[in-house]
C-alpha cells in the first residue's frame, strides 16, 4: 500500500475558499485560511496515521485508523462533531463524515512525490497538492 510518511508541502490549493464557506466559516477567516500555505505531516504505522495539518494561523490534528469510525471534533475549523470513517479504495484514502453537512469527506492519494487531497462538502470540491519536502 502507498506509504504516506513524511512531511509535504502545500504547491497548489484550488477552490479551498469554496469549502470554507460550504462549513459556514466566517469572511475574515476565509480570507486569512484561503491564502495560507499548508503543511502537512503524516506518520503512517500500517493502518494507523497520524496527521497535522500546519500552518502560521492554526493547526489542525486528526488521526484515524483505516476502517474504524470515530468522532470528529473539527476543532478551530467549523467546531462540528462528524462521524468520520477512512477506508482505502485501492492505494487512495477515501473519507467519509457523517454530520450535519451533506457529502462531506476528503481523498487522498500519491502521484510520485506528491500527495494530492481531494476535499468536498455539498457540491464543492477543493483539490490540494502537496509535494514531498
Ligand atoms: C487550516 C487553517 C485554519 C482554518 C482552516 C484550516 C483547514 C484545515 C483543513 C484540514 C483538513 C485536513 C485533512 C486531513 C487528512 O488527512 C488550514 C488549519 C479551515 C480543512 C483532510
Amino acid at each position: 500500500p502507498a506509504d504516506y510518511n513524511g512531511r509535504w508541502e502545500m504547491v497548489s490549493n484550488d477552490k479551498f475558499e469554496d469549502i470554507l464557506k460550504a462549513i459556514d466559516i466566517d469572511f475574515a477567516t476565509r480570507k486569512i485560511a484561503s491564502h495560507l500555505s499548508q503543511t502537512k505531516e503524516i506518520v503512517q504505522d500500517g493502518d494507523k496515521f497520524e496527521t497535522k495539518t500546519l500552518s502560521t494561523f492554526r493547526n489542525y490534528e486528526v488521526n484515524f485508523t483505516i476502517g474504524e469510525e470515530f468522532e470528529e471534533h473539527t476543532k478551530g475549523l467549523d467546531n462540528r462533531k462528524v462521524m468520520t470513517t477512512v477506508t482505502r479504495d485501492g492505494d487512495k484514502l477515501v473519507c467519509v463524515q457523517k454530520g450535519e453537512k451533506d457529502n462531506r469527506g476528503w481523498k487522498q492519494w500519491l502521484e510520485g512525490d506528491m500527495l494530492h487531497l481531494e476535499i468536498h462538502v455539498l457540491d464543492k470540491v477543493c483539490h490540494q497538492v502537496f509535494k514531498k519536502s
